[in-house]
C-alpha cells in the first residue's frame, strides 16, 4: 500500500514576503474542526529560527495564512533557536499543541501548550527537560488518564498523566528494527500525527530512518484498551521520498509528518518534503487499517 500524493502538491510553500517564513515551511499539525482544516506549521526565515504559523482551508488543499506567527520563541535561553514540529490534538473541547523547544547548548525538549481557538497558545509545561521530541497526545483519556507518545532516541515511548503536567509510567513501546530486511527503520523512529482510534485499535503513524538518513513513513496498530501493546507492525513503509522537492531542499531525502487527520473516511496525511515544503497524500482509511493489520 502506498499513499497517493495530491496533484496540487506542494500545498504550502515559503512566502518571501514574510521574513519569518521566507526560507522553509514544513512539519505541521492539522485538525479538522467545524468543517474547516486548521494547520499549525513550522516556519523558518533566513535566521533559521523556527516559529509556528497558522493557516486555514475549506478543502485541505488551498490555504489562507496569517501574516504573523502564532507561536515564537518566548522562553529566553530555553527556546531561542525556536519552536518546532507542532502536533495538535483536540481533547475535551480544547486544543493541545505538542511542540519542541530548541534552546541553548543544543538542548531540545518536549513542550505541551493549550488553546481554545488555535491562535492564542498558553504553555502548560514540559513533558520533561531532556533531549526528547516527537511527542503527541492521544485524543482521549486511556483508563482515566491522559496518554502521550514521545521519543527518547531511538525509541517511541508512552507516558501517562492525571493533569498534563506530571508524567509517569514512561515505557518503550516500539524500537528501531536493525533486523528488518526492508532496512528503512533500523536506526531511529518517532511518532507522526495524533494516533487514530478505529475498531481494530489505535493507528500509530510513525517515521523511521536508516543509516543513510532517509526518512520514511508507516503505521502500526496498538491495542485499543492498552496502547502500550503493539498488535501488528508491517515490515514495509507506506511513503518514501519520491519527488524532486522531497529529495532536495534544506535536509535531503525527508518525508516527515506531524498530521494524519481522518475526514469522511479518508486519511489526510500532511508531510514536509526535505524540510522545505508541505505536501498532502491521501488514502481510504479502510486501506490503511488493512495495511496496519496485515502488513
Ligand atoms: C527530525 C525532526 C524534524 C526534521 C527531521 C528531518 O529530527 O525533528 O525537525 O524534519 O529531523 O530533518
Amino acid at each position: 500500500m502506498r499513499l497517493k500524493r495530491h496533484p496540487a502538491n506542494p500545498v504550502l510553500a515559503p512566502d518571501p514576503n514574510h521574513a519569518w517564513e521566507a526560507l522553509n515551511v514544513f512539519n505541521c499539525g492539522v485538525v479538522h474542526h467545524n468543517g474547516l482544516f486548521h494547520m499549525l506549521y513550522r516556519a523558518q526565515g533566513f535566521d533559521y529560527i523556527s516559529r509556528i504559523g497558522y493557516a486555514v482551508s475549506a478543502d485541505g488543499v488551498h490555504w489562507n495564512r496569517l501574516g504573523e506567527p502564532v507561536l515564537a520563541p518566548h522562553m529566553g535561553d530555553d527556546d531561542y533557536r525556536g519552536n518546532e514540529d507542532p502536533r495538535v490534538t483536540p481533547l475535551e473541547g480544547a486544543f493541545y499543541m505538542c511542540y519542541t523547544a530548541y534552546g541553548a547548548g543544543g538542548l531540545y525538549f518536549p513542550m505541551v501548550a493549550r488553546s481554545e481557538n488555535l491562535i492564542v497558545w498558553e504553555d502548560i509545561g514540559p513533558l520533561e527537560r531532556a533531549r526528547n521530541k516527537d511527542h503527541v497526545l492521544f485524543p482521549q483519556k486511556i483508563a482515566g488518564r491522559y496518554a502521550i507518545l514521545h521519543r527518547r532516541p531511538p525509541d517511541i515511548w508512552i507516558a501517562f498523566s492525571d493533569d498534563l503536567v506530571n508524567w509517569t509510567d514512561h515505557r518503550v513501546i516500539m524500537s528501531p528494527r536493525p533486523d528488518n530486511s526492508v532496512g528503512w527503520d533500523n536506526t531511529c523512529i518517532g511518532a507522526s500525527g495524533v494516533p487514530v482510534r478505529c475498531d481494530a485499535g489505535w493507528l500509530l503513524f510513525y517515521h523511521g530512518y536508516n543509516e543513510f538518513h532517509v526518512y520514511r513513513q508507516s503505521v502500526a496498530l496498538l491495542d485499543g484498551d492498552d496502547p502500550t501493546r503493539v498488535i501488528s507492525r508491517p515490515q514495509e513503509f507506506f511513503m518514501e521520498p519520491e519527488e524532486t522537492w522531497e529529495f532536495k531542499g534544506d535536509v535531503p531525502n525527508v518525508v516527515f509528518s506531524c498530521a494524519n487527520p481522518v475526514v469522511n473516511d479518508t486519511l489526510y496525511f500532511y508531510y514536509a518534503g526535505a524540510d522545505r515544503l508541505i505536501g498532502l497524500a491521501t488514502a481510504p482509511l479502510a486501506d490503511v487499517i488493512d495495511f496496519a493489520r496485515k502488513g
